[in-house]
This record gives C-alpha cells, structure tokens and sequence, in this order.
C-alpha cells in the first residue's frame, strides 16, 4: 500500500506481465479479474465473500448509480465503499457505454451525451466533466474518461469519428480530474477493428501520460481472433510501466489469451450473470446445470475445489434450485464461478512469476477441452 497510485511490474514472460498496481486503499495483483458490483453490489455475493476469493478491487457503474441512488447521495452516506461495505478499491465506469446499451432517446454530440433513465425516464447530461465529478463523489479509486465505443461491425469512418472524439473526452476527462496522487484516471483506447486507428487512437493517449490505459471497443461484436490482433498491436504502443485494462472481458478463455498480449487488468459480468442462469465455468469447461442430465448426478461442480459451493453441492442438487427458481441457486453459482476466475487470474500471476506462462497457457486448455467429465 502507498500514498501515490503505483503500478510495479515483477516479471515478465513472453508479452504477459506480473505486477501489482498499489493506492492508498489496498493493492492489486496483476494480471487481475475485477468482479463487477453495477450497482454497488456484486449480485447474489457477499462483499466479504467477494474479497476472500481473492477480489482485489471491483467494479461500479457511473451510469447506475448516478440514476440511483444518485451520486450526491452516496456522497453524503460516506462515498461507495463505505455505503457498500467494501474498503478495498473500486474502479468505476464513465457511463457512456452503458448509456448507449441501456438508456432511453440518447443524443451523442462534442459536449457530451444526453439520455433517459431507464428507470423512471427522468432526462441526464453525461459530459467528460460530470463523469469524472461523479465518480469523485462516489469516491473510486480508478476512474474511467468518458469515451464513445461503436459496436462492429462498423464503418472505419464511424469509428474514426468515435476515436477522434474520445481523444478530445480523454483530454477533458484528465483536466476535469487534475492532481489526485492516491487516484487515477484512465484513458480509454478506442479505434474498433481498424489497426491504424487502434495505433492513433494509443499514441495520443499515450502522449497525454495517463496513469493506466484501457482498451475499450473490443468483444462488441467481432471475433474473438480479431480482438485478439488487435490486443497483439495495440498493447506494444503503449507505455510498459502502465497498467493496461480490457474492458468488459470476457470468457476464461479471452482472459487467458489477452494476459499472452500484455493485458493487466479484466471486468466482466460473465462469472456472475452466467452463474444466475445456470451456466457453471470449472476446470474441465462450462456447465450447464439447467440441464436434465444433472437431475441424478452426485458429484459436485469439483470435489478438489476449496470453494464450498464446488465442492460441497451436487449437481443433482444445484439442477434442482434452478428448476425451482430458488435465490440460493444464484449464489451458489455465482460463488463458484467467481472461485473458478479468480483461481484462473492466481494461476495465471504463479505461473508468469516462474516464468511457464505458455505451458500454463496449455494445460488450462487442455483441461477445458476434456468437457464435462
Ligand atoms: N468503454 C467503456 N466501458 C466499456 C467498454 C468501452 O469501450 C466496453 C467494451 N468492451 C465495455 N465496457 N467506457
């Protein structure tokens, strides 16, 4: 723990990197999974569950919680971790991205973006500004510029003019932020499937000195192999010494590939809402437990798992609260699911620490591609 955002890089192997981002409220182990808590909760988990599978920080979501409770008001009950009981760090998004899949009569222009509230259509105004004052009242640690991601496929004109937008939004994000030691704010790469935008897009961003770059725009509708040449040229451009985060990814299999291209940093719903509707992620690949040919079946998800919810539940049991829509099916797949991606990111950190990263890389394939024994 320090007074100042560090990031520390302990080893290399291949493109992957070990490290650890530290900031006054706790350190992060990188390469990192941040489960995502939207609106101040991590669904169907408790924080101290959360924090024991070895969660070093987690996410929050400007765009839910300035609708509700709204942002002066967690301000007011102490900021988010101490309204959500979470005393450890909190990376937040800007909003923009969930305004543009979740909100109402959206209008995008060089100030910012209007919208609706999904919730009771009540109108908002989103620019680089409010983000970044919002997410200072929230109180989180790393904070996200206010950024435009296009959906793929695209045009590159469309995603040129996203791109060029969101470097003037990063500017005005990191002025709107100004000096904060013990907090960052991360620039956002953007740029779709086009390789010259992606490398434009980390050059700019890179010459603005952020404390952390993120990789926005990927795993929004294209293949994975072309997210993943992307990551192959984007992640040399930017600064070695910065922590690089991909947002929004993704499977087990895309966490394991990125960290191969140099990524620190991954948040995403897929553990916790594939949990709720019966999908569990283990060793030996995804099951679902919705399925009736768990209806009989006596093995846990994994009896060599130190998790309870792997270990100690069979399947048979599991098929059952989903069949009957009970709440502990949600947490108990949550929980397991949780347990799996976080064990991944500490095999993951082992494995470049002694510098077998690629056979690592290998091994957790090949377990995933004997299927569900
Ligand atoms: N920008 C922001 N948040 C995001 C994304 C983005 O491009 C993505 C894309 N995968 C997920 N979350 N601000």
């Amino acid at each position: 723990m320090t007074e100042k955002f560090t990031f520390t890089l302990h080893a290399t192997d291949g493109m992957a990197r070990r490290g650890t981002v530290s900031m006054p409220r706790g350190d992060i182990r990188t390469p990192a999974f941040m489960p995502v808590g939207t609106a101040g909760t991590v669904k169907a988990m408790y924080p101290g569950q959360v924090r024991e599978l070895g969660s070093d920080i987690i996410l929050g979501n400007t765009y839910h919680l300035m609708l509700r409770p709204g942002a002066e008001r967690v301000a007011k009950l102490g900021g988010l971790h101490v309204f959500a009981n979470w005393p450890h760090p909190i990376l937040t998004d800007s909003g923009g991205f969930q305004v543009m899949s979740l909100a109402q009569l959206r209008k995008l222009d060089e100030n910012g973006v209007t919208f609706q509230s999904h919730i009771d259509g009540r109108r908002y105004e989103l620019t680089p500004e409010r983000s970044i004052e919002i997410q200072g009242l929230l109180d989180s640690d790393i904070q996200m510029q206010l950024d435009e991601c296009v959906a793929l496929p695209s045009s590159e004109a469309e995603i040129e003019r996203a791109m060029r937008l969101s470097l003037r939004w990063a500017e005005r994000s990191k002025a709107a932020f100004g000096e904060q030691p013990g907090k960052a704010v991360f620039g956002i790469v953007q740029g779709g499937d086009v390789p010259r935008l992606r490398i434009a897009s980390a050059e700019a961003l890179r010459d603005m000195d952020f404390k952390g770059y993120s990789i926005g725009g990927l795993a929004v509708g294209e293949p994975q192999h072309v997210m993943l040449e992307i990551l192959s040229i984007t992640t040399p451009v930017l600064p070695a010494e910065k922590p690089r985060y991909l947002m929004g990814v993704g499977t087990p299999d895309d966490i394991l590939e990125s960290v191969a291209r140099g990524v620190d940093m991954f948040d995403c719903v897929m553990p916790t809402r594939a949990g709720r509707h019966g999908l569990a992620f283990t060793r030996f690949g995804k099951v679902n437990l919705k399925n009736a040919r768990h209806a009989e079946d006596h093995r846990p998800l994994d009896e060599a798992s130190d998790c309870p919810a792997s270990r100690d539940y069979s399947r048979a049991y599991l098929h059952h609260l989903f069949k009957a829509n009970e709440t502990l099916a949600a947490m108990l797949l949550t929980w397991n699911n949780l347990a799996y991606y976080q064990q991944l990111m500490a095999g993951i950190r082992g494995a470049i620490d002694e510098r077998r990263f690629e056979d690592f890389r290998l091994a957790t394939k090949a377990g995933w591609a004997r299927g569900d024994i």
